[in-house]
């Protein structure tokens, strides 16, 4: 409790005694002075005095308890993830209904059985560690030496190893058991490597932890890779091997330089110096000596930060697979829905020109009664996930027709059909068939504008509806896309037209 509180308490109890005593001092008075007329008369006026105040002071004291009582908590229905584990999973459950949505068989069982891998993932015991970086740089021996073991070649050339290949250790003090991957060397000539490599980027990226081998100073073809997993939240420790090859000085100097390039990126406790393999030596007495492999700041990091962060990096591992693979599956969709609005609005760009042409009407009259159709809009807002009634479809529609309208794309859209059309078909027809191709042009333009509304989450966007339609209109009037337009133009309006004529 405060002070000011406290002294606030106080000087209420004060008050309110000296208003009690002050009170029965007045009842006193009152009582003796009614007394000396009537006994019964003083009972009863301080009596009924005294009632009134009682309940004066229990009705107080309720409405004091209803003010001050604690506000009753409402329960939430929205499910907050607690932790990173749950997190990940409302993702993933996300993610699964998304995939759910993929027409296409085929993708869509791919991505399924991706996301019931990343389900099965979440239940897995063991710790992932990946081991990447530049050919040669010692990646294979440093695991040999974990491992205390042979278990893959080591050569001199780089490339020597080909495929990944993982193994098992536990680590004391660490609970779960550790696989351990050996990576193709990244940097490799040739075309081979570059199909490793990027197998290799990509064990990288499916790590809990990343073991990044060096071998000297940071080359820029290490950094970027380092940098751009360290900036998808993959968690890193550069191991820098060959510690045999430099003096304590040099290597305490490459060590510091490392770290104070690398700041941003790791911690300079992630930055650690091994010699996994040294190479023999021979003393001045002629003895060959072969060094052993000195791996233990290596294995004190590992240990300390699976121990301390373990959990969390399996579960945003997992986290950012399942994002991943999101936004894969936003990209089909997107391309799926796309297809779906295109076909809408070629069938409905050939259903204004149908009957713009039979019954022409003066120019902004068409516009309103085809060109700019609300049905067409009303069904695009389906393919989006976005119910909407014909009369809401309506406003949208004419919305974007005062914008043909004052943009001059309808000035524009007549200009070029009556030219393209008079070169092509026949006079007779001329009138009627501009305003068909003219009304299909507008629908088309509509439309495509009305896609990019609801791609984006039923928006214009910063740069407002006239934006959005002058793109559309500048894309929509390339000269490769009109020639095949009026083309399709004349067999779809024009020659209706000439053989009703004829
Ligand atoms: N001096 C010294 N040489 C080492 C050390 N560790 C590995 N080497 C040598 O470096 C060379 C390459 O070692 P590997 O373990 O095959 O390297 P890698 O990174 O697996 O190579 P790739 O599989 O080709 O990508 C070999 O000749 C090793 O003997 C070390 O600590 N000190
Ligand atoms: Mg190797």
């Amino acid at each position: 409790m405060t002070r000011s509180r406290l002294l606030l308490i106080i000087l209420a109890l004060l008050i309110g005694l000296g208003f009690a005593l002050w009170l029965v001092t007045s009842l006193t008075q009152l009582y003796t002075q009614l007394a000396a007329v009537s006994a019964t008369l003083a009972n009863l006026v301080v009596g009924s005095v005294v009632a009134l105040l009682v309940g004066l002071l229990v009705a107080l004291g309720y409405y004091a308890y209803l003010f001050l009582r604690p506000a009753k908590t409402v329960r939430s229905h929205v499910k907050v993830p607690l932790d990173r584990t749950e997190a990940a999973e409302v993702n993933l459950q996300a993610v699964q209904q998304q995939v759910e949505q993929i027409q296409d068989e085929v993708t869509r069982q791919a991505l399924i059985d991706r996301s019931r891998e990343i389900a099965q993932n979440m239940a897995r015991g063991e710790f992932r560690v990946v081991v990447f970086g530049t050919g040669s740089a010692g990646k294979t021996s440093l695991i040999n030496a974990i491992l205390g073991l042979g278990v893959g070649d080591i050569g001199a050339a780089m490339g020597t190893t080909t495929q990944e290949k993982t193994a098992r250790f536990l680590l004391r003090g660490v609970d779960r058991e550790i696989w351990i991957t050996d990576t193709p060397g990244i940097l490799e000539a040739g075309i081979a490597g570059t199909a490793r490599e990027q197998q290799a980027r990509q064990l990288a990226a499916s790590a809990d932890l990343l073991l990044f081998v060096i071998d000297g100073d940071l080359r820029r073809s290490e950094y970027d890779p380092l940098r751009s997993l360290s900036s998808i939240g993959k968690r890193s420790i550069l191991v820098l091997n060959k510690a045999d090859l430099y003096s304590d000085a040099d290597l305490q100097a490459i060590l510091q330089q490392l770290r104070d390039r690398l700041r941003s990126v790791l911690s300079p406790a992630d930055i650690v110096a091994v010699a996994a393999s040294p190479q023999p030596f021979t003393l001045p007495n002629g003895e060959r000596v072969q060094p052993q492999p000195d791996i233990l700041p290596l294995l004190r990091r590992l240990s300390a930060v699976l121990r301390e962060e373990g959990e969390d990096l399996i579960a945003d591992n997992i986290l950012l697979q399942s994002q991943q693979l999101g936004d894969e599956a936003r990209q089909i969709l997107d391309q799926q829905r796309l297809r779906q609005a295109e076909k809408v609005v070629e069938r409905f760009q050939w259903i204004s020109a149908g009957v713009v042409s039979v019954t022409p009407l003066p120019m902004v009259d068409l516009l309103a009664a085809a060109a700019v159709n609300a049905q067409m809009v009303v069904e695009l807002g389906r393919v989006y996930g976005c119910e909407m009634n014909l009369d809401q479809g309506k406003e949208l529609a004419r919305s974007l027709a005062k914008t043909l309208i004052s943009l001059g794309v309808v000035r524009g859209t007549v200009e070029i059909f009556s030219l393209a059309l008079q070169t092509n078909a026949g006079t007779f027809v001329i009138g009627r068939a501009i305003q068909g191709a003219t009304a299909a042009y507008l629908t088309r333009i509509a439309g495509k504008s009305f896609i990019e509304y609801f791609r984006r989450n039923q928006t214009w966007g910063d740069g407002g509806i006239s934006e959005v339609v002058q793109e559309q209109f500048q894309l929509n009037r390339r000269d490769e896309f009109m020639k095949g337009f009026v083309k399709e133009a004349i067999a779809r309006v024009v020659e209706p037209l000439q053989n009703k004529e004829g």
